[in-house]
Order: structure tokens, then C-alpha cells, then sequence
């Protein structure tokens, strides 16, 4: 750290009163700024950068983006005038998709239906905005800050702290996606998730005991509606203990496991943060002989309320604590569990003030560099924390598995760590249709692998909304339909036979697009891009797409239409639809292929098990010129092979003159894994119907 501020002080630069007393350009397009009286020791290391950001040269003459700091009713303050670009990213809002006149609180928040604070304040932090000036050039600005704060974008972005001074990371580049790619090489990317995490998944507050488990799977199996994973909410805990199951309603975990994957099922069961204060419970017991729980400002563990009655929290930012908790999954997983899904946290506390947590003076004692510091410091990175802790765990406990951990907490950089989800929303067609822009904002701020609970968790969800949802939301990157105790059933089969049908469809849609999607999932994890993208990701110069919310893309190549969307602003060229089935109904999205582009497909298959790409579909829309081109990408679907070569990416492309495909190829351009094939590709224009015999299709074997 002495390193870090020998090299910063000595390229101090900017000395007028109010803007950064140290400034800098730690690599190209990527300047520091630090203002007077920051202390290191309140900030460093940063939860958001994966390295240190030293001086590398002097900010270059005419650099626009300039920080303005302050110190204003005791808070920090940044602002920076950004004229007239229009701003996206900000994390996890209830709000539009351009943020300008919006506003974030940063103070991770249990908020059902998000109705507290306007939803401006949800489970999530990201102290980061994302630009996109009219001539299409982008930025992206970093408050590099774990502090209480908030946010507010217009011409001007604002962003006050309670916390002491903070500095400032400016990314300057010629595009969006250059912004995202860079801020991924410094905060960290996705890793590529298992193959399983990408296929629909069933879940329920909660499902019990264990032969209601076994009776959902089966009624998936027995409808051919395809899934691929069921979650256990908190009900499967002995008493809302973590780390147990109940003895009486899940006598035998690992026989549940067994039946479920023996069904090509995974499971993912929910792992709270709290433990229950008992004395005959070992997490309990080992936490406070090992001294690893948050104290209060007396230095004695704190405790508060949650679901198990009396509860200490571990303190999950000392070293010692994140491996204690990670060594607690090893028994644990060996139950057959696949995945974890982290709640509550914020953390939440029930009856922990108007924002239900833990009181501000409780203590966290960091380590590894990190000072120790008090809850306004510490609560937005607890539940960042905590899954960097669980993910370790589950990756120690499996290590030739890729961990899947889902977390309703986070802070920028936690998509290194979890997938999340956008918490307790509603079942209403509002919640629906705003999941689109908060989803894309997630994207556009690092945290690709999210979407919401489909069907909405709180509330009664209805045929008619479960159809729309389901047909909205299965080319979202995280596919879970999830409601809360005491609401309806909500499964695809739950209602009646058309909206069991309309589901399979919009489901059976999901697994066929599963190449592209497992594509796009791995660009992500090297690159950064979001899944799941704005459309004026098409096109940055058209003015008339940077507001548009209710169509989105998945990658670059395909646009989904909701059916309810209406005159949605669609980025211009020769978009051709193509129909994923014959026989199809009004609720389904309208997909529309890229000019120049081509889609693979697979066959459906029942779930991720079964997936096989010996058969591939591969739709085309030429350009102009009669080309198509596209990569597909393909490995082992989990595991760490394809680290050391253990993949295929692939280039296809396509020739069609006078309406004809002439010629077709697929090349293997990296990767050693051979497919064993043969394979066969059936090529086909984008006007010809999948699923019916189209007219002008064409067959390859590779
Ligand atoms: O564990 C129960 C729920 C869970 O189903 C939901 O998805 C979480 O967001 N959990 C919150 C606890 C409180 C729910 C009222």
C-alpha cells in the first residue's frame, strides 16, 4: 500500500480547491482520482478490483471526466458533470433502464415487492454508472466505496457517502462494450457456469417435506415440461438451523439427492447466514469458540432475530471466518448437494430498525489488509463476503465441479463470486415487465448471470401472468420460477392444460437455444458482454433505442419481442423473424435474427443431462451480400477441462444466393476437444419454420 501512495503522490496533478488532489491514468482509458484526506485504510483493498490500480502515466491533456469532491453535512460527495449522455448500469434499481433523473440507495435492504424507499433501495450495491454519449463513445464511473451511500444521475451524477473520502475510477472508451471488457478485466468476470445452471429451474418457499420434492420432479418428468434443477428453501432445516435437515421431514438428504439426480435432476438447497444461538449446535458452538461472529460496539457477539429465533451472525470479513465457513459446506455437499443459494444477506434482521439489520456500531474486524471497521463500513459487503466464502467451500468440497452459489446480497464485483436473482418481487404484469430493464442494468454492471423470480414470489401469480412471464422470461441468463409460503402454486402444471402448454413451449424454446446461450455464457465469462442486452447495444448511434425497455437482445444476435410489447423501438436492418414452432400461441416471444447472423439450436431435450449437440439446427439470415457468419462454442458442460484446452469453439458460416443456401461450414478455429462425431447440421433461412419440414433446408454431417 506505501507503494501505492509513494507512486500516486508523485504524480500529483489537479491542485484547484474541490477536484482530486491526486490524479492519475493507472492504464489506457482508465484514470484514478483521489481526493484530499483519503485514507486508504478506510477503502483498500478494494472489494471491486481485482489488483491494485497504480500510476502508470500522467492523465492525458483535455481527459473530460473529472471528479468534483466534497465535504458536504458530514458526507463525502462526488460529481461529475456528464452533459447530456444517458447513463445505464447503477446495479440492482426498481426503475427504468436509462437512469438519468434516478436514483440508487446504496444500503443492502431486504425490500418485499419493493415497496420500501420506492425500490430504490434493494438487496445490492453497485457504486457504478455507465455512460453512452450521443456520438456513441462510452464511460464508466467507479465510486470506490463500501460505505452507506446514494446516487443520483442526470447531467450531472451525484453520489454522497457517509463514509470518509473515496476515490474515483474513470474508464474512458470508444464503445459500451470496450467500458464493460475493461471494467471486467479489473473487477473480474463471471466464471463460465455449469452447464445444469442455464436450463429452467423449479422452486418454491418452501417445498416439504421430501415426498413433495420427489412429487414435483416427477410431475416435470411425467409432463415432459423440462427442468433441470429443484431448490429447497429454508423448511428442509432442523428448526432453521444451517447446515442440518430436518429429521422428520428430510430423514435422508442424500436419498432425496440420489432419486432427484437419478431423474437428471440437481438440487440446491439454501444456506442463510445467521446461526441459531444454541448451545447444543455445532455451528453455533465452533463459532463462538473460535470467536468468528460480528460484535456489537461492546465487543461481545451481537445478536438479533431471523427466522431461527435468537441468532449470531459470523463476521465474514476475517480471513479466519471466511475458511471456517467454507470448510462447513464439505459435509454438507457430500449429501449430493449441487449448488447453494445464500439469502438474507444484507444481512436482514427481523426487527433491526426501519432497514432490518444490524445496528451501525456493530463491529467487523477484517483482516488480510482490511482495517476493522463498523457496520456503515461493512454491510453492503457482507453478503459479497459471504458467497466469496460459501463458493470457496463448495469448490473445495467438489473441486472438479464449477460452484453454483446464488446470493440475494451483493456489491460490484460479486459476479465473481454468485449468480443473483432480483429478490422478493410481486406477482403483477408491473413487476413482469420492469424485470427487463432491471435485469439488462444488472448486465450492464457486471452481474450477467441474474433475473427474477418468474411468476413473481409475492402474491397470488394467475394463468394469464404465469403465461406471459414464463414466455418473457426463459431467454433470461437465470431461468427460476420461485413464489413465496403461502401464495398459490405456481408451477408451469400448476393451473390448467393450455398454460401447462404454453409454458412447455416457452420452456422447450430455452433448452433448443441452449448452444447459443452456453456461447454466449462463455464470451461472457472471457469478455464481459452481458447475456442478456439493450437493444442500443445494436446500434449505438440510434438515438430512438437508448430508453427501450420492454424487447432486449441475448447477445448480439438475437432480439426477443415480448408478446405484450408494444411499439417497442427495434434497432433498424433486415431482422429476420424465424418461428421456433408450427403450432404455436399468441403468448410466445417474437425472436428476430441479426442480418448476418446465424442461431444454433439443439433438439429439445428434457433437461441438461440428455442435452446433446450431435444434431444441430443452425438458422440463417444472410446480409445483404448473402453471408452469415457466427461462433459456437462447446465443452464438457462442467468441470475445469476447458481450461486447459478441453473445448471447441467453432466458426460457421453460410452462403445464400437468390434465396438458396449454397453452402454451409463449420470450422473448429481453437480448442483440442474433437467432437465425436458424426454430427449433423441442418442449415435453414430464418423465414422457414423450425418444426415443421422447411422448404429450403439443407443438410450437413461433420
Ligand atoms: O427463505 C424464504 C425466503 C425466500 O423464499 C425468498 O426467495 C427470499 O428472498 N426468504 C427471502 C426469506 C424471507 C421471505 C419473506
Amino acid at each position: 500500500m506505501r507503494k501505492y501512495i509513494a507512486a500516486a503522490a508523485a504524480l500529483f496533478m489537479i491542485s484547484i480547491a474541490g477536484f482530486a488532489q491526486q490524479s492519475y491514468l493507472a492504464q489506457d482509458g482508465v484514470a484514478v482520482f483521489i481526493p484530499e484526506g483519503f485514507n486508504p485504510e478506510n477503502h483498500l483493498p478494494s472489494p471491486i478490483f481485482q489488483r491494485d490500480l497504480v500510476p502508470m502515466a500522467q492523465l492525458p491533456s483535455g481527459w473530460e471526466l473529472v471528479p468534483r469532491f466534497s465535504t458536504e453535512d458530514g458526507k463525502s460527495v462526488m460529481t461529475m458533470n456528464v452533459d447530456d449522455a444517458d447513463l445505464y448500469g447503477t446495479g440492482e434499481v426498481y426503475g427504468p433502464l436509462r437512469r438519468n433523473g434516478d436514483r440508487n440507495i446504496f444500503w443492502n435492504r431486504d425490500n418485499g415487492a419493493y415497496g420500501a424507499h420506492e425500490g430504490k433501495m434493494l438487496y445490492q450495491t453497485h457504486p457504478w454508472v455507465l455512460g453512452l454519449r450521443k456520438d456513441g463513445s462510452a464511460f464508466g464511473i467507479v465510486c470506490d466505496n463500501t460505505w452507506r451511500s446514494s446516487l443520483f444521475c442526470d447531467s450531472t451524477v451525484r453520489y454522497e457517502s457517509d463514509g470518509p473520502a473515496f476515490r474515483v475510477v474513470v474508464i474512458e472508451k470508444a464503445t459500451v462494450q470496450e467500458v464493460l471488457s475493461t471494467m471486467g478485466e479489473l473487477s473480474g468476470r463471471m466464471e463460465l457456469p455449469p452447464l445444469w445452471a442455464l436450463g429452467y429451474q423449479q422452486c418454491r418457499f418452501s417445498y416439504y417435506p421430501d415426498s413433495r420434492v420427489k412429487e414435483i420432479a416427477d410431475s416435470f418428468r411425467e409432463r415432459s415440461i423440462p427442468c433441470d434443477v429443484i431448490w429447497m428453501d429454508i423448511h428442509y432445516m432442523d428448526g432453521y438451523r444451517i447446515f442440518t435437515f430436518d429429521p422428520k421431514t428430510f430423514p435422508d438428504p442424500k436419498g432425496l439427492n440420489d432419486y432427484l439426480h437419478g431423474r437428471n435432476f440437481k438440487s440446491v438447497y439454501m444456506i442463510d447466514p445467521g446461526a441459531k444461538v444454541d448451545s447444543s449446535y455445532f455451528v453455533d458452538v465452533q463459532g463462538l469458540a473460535g470467536d468468528y461472529f460480528v460484535h456489537d460496539a461492546q465487543g461481545r457477539p451481537f445478536s438479533g432475530n431471523m427466522w431461527p429465533g435468537l441468532t449470531h451472525w459470523p463476521d465474514f470479513s476475517m480471513p479466519q471466518v471466511q475458511h471456517w465457513w467454507a470448510g462447513l459446506y464439505k459435509d454438507f455437499m457430500a449429501q449430493g448437494v449441487d449448488g447453494i443459494w445464500n439469502d438474507v444477506n444484507e444481512p436482514a434482521v427481523f426487527g433491526g430498525g426501519d432497514e432490518m439489520t444490524m445496528p451501525d456500531s456493530n463491529i467487523h474486524r477484517g483482516g488480510n489488509g482490511r482495517a476493522a471497521g463498523n457496520h456503515v463500513r461493512y454491510h453492503n459487503i457482507y453478503g459479497y463476503d459471504m458467497v466469496k466464502a460459501s463458493r470457496m467451500g463448495i469448490l473445495a468440497a467438489n473441486p472438479d465441479k464449477r460452484p453454483f452459489v446464488l446470493s440475494r446480497a451483493g456489491f460490484l464485483g460479486v459476479q465473481r463470486y454468485a449468480a443473483t436473482w432480483t429478490g422478493d418481487n410481486f406477482s403483477s404484469e408491473d413487476h413482469m415487465k420492469m424485470s427487463i430493464p432491471m435485469t439488462l442494468n444488472m448486465g450492464l454492471t457486471l452481474q450477467a448471470f441474474n433475473g427474477p423470480d418468474i411468476g413473481g414470489f409475492l402474491g397470488d401469480c394467475n394463468p394469464q401472468l404465469l403465461r406471459m412471464w414464463t414466455a418473457t422470461g426463459v431467454y433470461f441468463p437465470f431461468v427460476r420460477n420461485h413464489s413465496c409460503d403461502g401464495t398459490v402454486n405456481q408451477e408451469p402444471f400448476a393451473f390448467d392444460a393450455q398454460t401447462e402448454d404454453i409454458c412447455r413451449r416457452a420452456i422447450n424454446r430455452r433448452y433448443r437455444l441452449l448452444p447459443y446461450i452456453y456461447t454466449l455464457f462463455e464470451e461472457c465469462s472471457r469478455t464481459a458482454l452481458p447475456v442478456m442486452r439493450p437493444v442500443f447495444m445494436a446500434d449505438a448511434k440510434d438515438q430512438a433505442l437508448r430508453a427501450e425497455q420492454q424487447v432486449y437482445m441475448l447477445g448480439e444476435d438475437l432480439l426477443v419481442i415480448p408478446c405484450w410489447a408494444q411499439n417497442p423501438a427495434l434497432p433498424s436492418g433486415k431482422w429476420a423473424e424465424f418461428r421456433m414452432e408450427k403450432d404455436t400461441d399468441s403468448y410466445q416471444a417474437k425472436l428476430m435474427l441479426r442480418p448476418g447472423a446465424m442461431i444454433t439450436l439443439a433438439d429439445v431435450c428434457q433437461n441438461t443431462e440428455e442435452y446433446s449437440a450431435s444434431t444441430l439446427t443452425v438458422v440463417v439470415n444472410p446480409d445483404a451480400d448473402g453471408n452469415a457468419s457466427a461462433l459456437y462454442y462447446e465443452d464438457s458442460g462442467d468441470g475445469f477441462s476447458y481450461k486447459k484446452g478441453d473445448f471447441a469453439r467453432y466458426r460457421l458460416s453460410a452462403r445464400v444466393v437468390k434465396g438458396k443456401i449454397v453452402n454451409f461450414d463449420m470450422v473448429q478455429i481453437e480448442g483440442e476437444r474433437k467432437f465425436q462425431g458424426p454430427r449433423t447440421v441442418k442449415v435453414l433461412l430464418a423465414g422457414d419454420t423450425l418444426g415443421g419440414k422447411a422448404k429450403k433446408e439443407k443438410v450437413y454431417t461433420f
